[in-house]
């Protein structure tokens, strides 16, 4: 029988919203604008509305989720859940590549690898292709059926694509939210007064166990998919596990863009070493790397102990998250004079190294968080980051837990501690006379990205501060060799290799004698932005509030720091003295080659360029004194636009920014 338009409408309408949906979440590249996704989605719900027998369960109208359940039901689960068995070392890693080998009696295995999800394992259920089903992982036996909640994940597909689809497909993977998202969710969770979650995970799990799917769908879940319950299922069955894997991505699932095939145990360590050193960069949490052998029949042969495969393993990173109590909660004094609330800790190893002590940023944050001494709390140390308190375990609190006391007084100088009313940041009044202030303007004046003076570090400038050889940065140019080699731990050598190191700073850049002096609000990026725009340090000494805001990037504020502190004469007795000492720089032409097509132009870099890189981009862009920042603005004179260029071309064209292909680019450039 043929079909009512309405219903033809209503089938094309699903196919195009859920086409759309599919290059917007899960390919990261979005194929029409946003007022035209709402468009296509208004109508098929007024189709819908109009006619409720057309609804149908893989409709992506039910994405915002139905009416509330009075409690999960129970899916027993086909094939098992299983656990993966961990290796947290090389020699454990080694011994699983020897089993696999010895049980298949071969000497070398290849694996498929990917990342492992810090996120809640789920099985999909699909029948012809459509969505029918969702279950939490559970006991690995029978789970809670979120069938409904799973539905709202917008990159789970409600219908696979392509052709070839099994009759009954059962997809497993595991829900997690991405960083960025996570902050975001934090972010209005406070705004609303709400508890603000303690990592992506927590947020993840929270948000997927909730009754109402209309909470869930406003929360930003994502799903990656990483195996099949039953691979025979698949038609032609795939012969390997990689392959399995892009027939799943083929059918509009997820997968990681990290995965990769390596070839026996040494392939297996440089993936771990390549994941560990870019899992900061991706955009979600990730606890480990798994390792499954790639045939499927050797894993089949493999087969399983107890509940956890032979054929498979997560190789984990050590943690980054540990349970210690709260021993005091001091303060510190920043550079500018910043207040610091910091969590003495009982020392605990996370991420590698032992922890004592951790950031707890500021007083608001302190009550925020509800942070006292004597609590046990979660520490979270993420890469390099300084390790900071990420919540307190309540159930855990001792009677005698203390609140934090901002002190009035600074610890360090005495000085009166304020905080502007419109300020999260309490700062100690003392300025330059304050000696911790005194320190971390040294430290930071000879750091690398600065002036970078080797050699000099807290141990060094505590003793040159303490003893009071040196006040400023100008002092360090008089430093001579009997003063230092005087000092605790200084061998005569060491103080030698200091001062050819002062020496060697003498000769430095604009930008980077700008960004030693430590003005408030001016970063690396803005000290290159004033160079290049004044060329010389006497007319960026001269400008006015109105002259200053003519460079790009620099508002109201930026500039109003940077005319209070060239209005304070001790800085300019300072930066005389170092003047006068030989620091110098090239003015007047500046250090780069300025197109005056690129000059002080803002560009933003998407998606994957023919034949650049996007540093190699970067690079050229600022070699001819332009500036890439990360997102699209009214502000932004150009958009570089790759392959998979994702919602930052959407963006731009929106905005009518001039968008440019590498060609185009070249050309600017040329
Ligand atoms: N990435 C990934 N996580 N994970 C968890 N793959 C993977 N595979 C699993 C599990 C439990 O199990 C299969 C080996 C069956």
């Amino acid at each position: 029988m043929a079909e009512s338009p309405a219903a033809e409408r209503a089938a094309f309408l699903r196919g195009e919203i859920e086409r759309h949906n599919h290059a917007y979440y899960v390919l990261d590249a979005p194929s029409i604008p946003d007022a035209e996704y709402d468009r296509l989605f208004r109508e098929l719900q007024e189709i819908e509305a109009a006619h409720p027998d057309l609804q149908t369960p893989d409709s992506p109208t039910q994405r915002v989720g139905g009416s509330p359940l009075s409690a999960f039901g129970q899916v027993v689960h086909g094939v098992p859940m299983l656990s993966l068995n961990n290796a947290f070392s090389a020699e454990e890693l080694i011994a699983f590549d020897r089993r696999c080998r010895d049980g298949l009696g071969v000497a070398d295995v290849g694996y498929s690898c990917e990342p492992k999800y810090d996120g809640l394992a789920v099985s999909l259920r699909y029948e012809d292709g459509v969505f029918v089903q969702g279950a939490t992982r559970g006991d690995g036996f029978s789970g809670e059926d979120v069938t409904h909640n799973l539905r709202t994940v917008r990159n789970i597909p409600l219908r696979c694509l392509g052709k070839n689809l099994p009759p009954l497909l059962e997809v497993r993977g595991e829900v997690l939210m991405l960083r960025r998202d996570f902050e975001r969710l934090n972010e209005r969770q406070r705004a609303a007064g709400d508890k603000e979650f303690a990592n992506p995970r927590n947020a993840a799990a929270g948000s997927l166990r909730q009754l109402d799917p209309k909470i869930t769908a406003r929360r930003p879940l994502r799903f990656f998919a990483y195996g099949v319950a039953d691979a025979g299922a698949v038609a032609p069955a795939p012969t390997l596990h990689s392959r399995l894997m892009e027939q799943l991505a083929g059918w509009g699932f997820p997968v990681a863009a990290e995965r990769a095939v390596a070839q026996g145990a040494t392939g297996l360590l440089e993936y771990y070493e390549r994941i560990g050193a870019a899992r900061r960069a991706l955009p979600y949490d990730i606890d480990g790397v798994v390792y499954k052998v790639d045939r499927l029949a050797d894993q089949a042969k493999l087969g399983f102990v107890a509940r956890a495969p032979r054929f498979a393993i997560a190789h984990k990173f050590p943690a980054e998250e540990a349970l210690t109590t709260v021993e005091a909660i001091e303060v510190q004094v920043g550079r500018t004079g910043a207040i610091t609330p910091v969590a003495r800790l009982a020392p605990v190893f996370v991420g590698g190294v032992t922890v004592t002590n951790a950031t707890l940023h500021n007083e608001d944050e302190v009550r925020r968080k509800d942070v006292r001494v004597g609590d046990t709390v979660i520490v979270r140390r993420a890469g390099d980051v300084i390790p900071e308190v990420a919540a307190v375990v309540p159930e855990k609190r001792p009677d005698t837990a203390s609140e934090f006391i901002m002190p009035g007084h600074c610890p360090v100088c005495g000085a009166a501690i304020e905080k502007p009313e419109d300020e999260a940041i309490a700062r100690c009044t003392g300025g330059l006379f304050c000696p911790a202030q005194r320190k971390q303007a040294l430290l930071h004046f000879a750091s690398r990205r600065a002036m970078d003076i080797e050699g000099l570090g807290d141990k060094l400038v505590d003793q040159l501060v303490d003893n009071a050889i040196i006040k400023t940065p100008a002092d360090l140019y008089k430093l001579g060799i009997l003063k230092l080699a005087n000092l605790e731990r200084m061998a005569e050598k060491s103080a030698a290799n200091l001062l050819a190191a002062i020496d060697k700073s003498r000769k430095t850049t604009l930008a980077r004698f700008i960004f030693a002096l430590g003005i408030r609000n001016v970063g690396e990026a803005t000290a290159k932005d004033l160079a290049r725009h004044f060329g010389g340090l006497d007319a960026l000494m001269a400008a006015d509030v109105e002259r200053l805001q003519q460079v790009p990037d620099v508002g109201p504020v930026v500039a109003a720091s940077i005319v209070r502190f060239f209005a304070e004469p001790h800085n300019v007795e300072v930066v005389e003295q170092l003047r006068a000492a030989g620091v110098r720089w090239d003015e007047g032409a500046p250090s780069v080659s300025v197109s005056s097509l690129i000059a002080c132009k803002i560009f933003v870099l998407t998606g994957a360029l023919p034949t650049l890189t996007r540093e190699e981009a970067k690079a050229l862009i600022e070699a001819h004194g332009g500036k890439v920042v990360a997102s699209v603005s009214k502000k932004t004179d150009y958009v570089v636009a790759g392959a998979a260029a994702g919602s930052k071309l959407t963006k731009a064209q929106e905005l009518g920014v001039s968008i440019l292909d590498e060609t185009q680019f070249k050309e600017l450039l040329a």
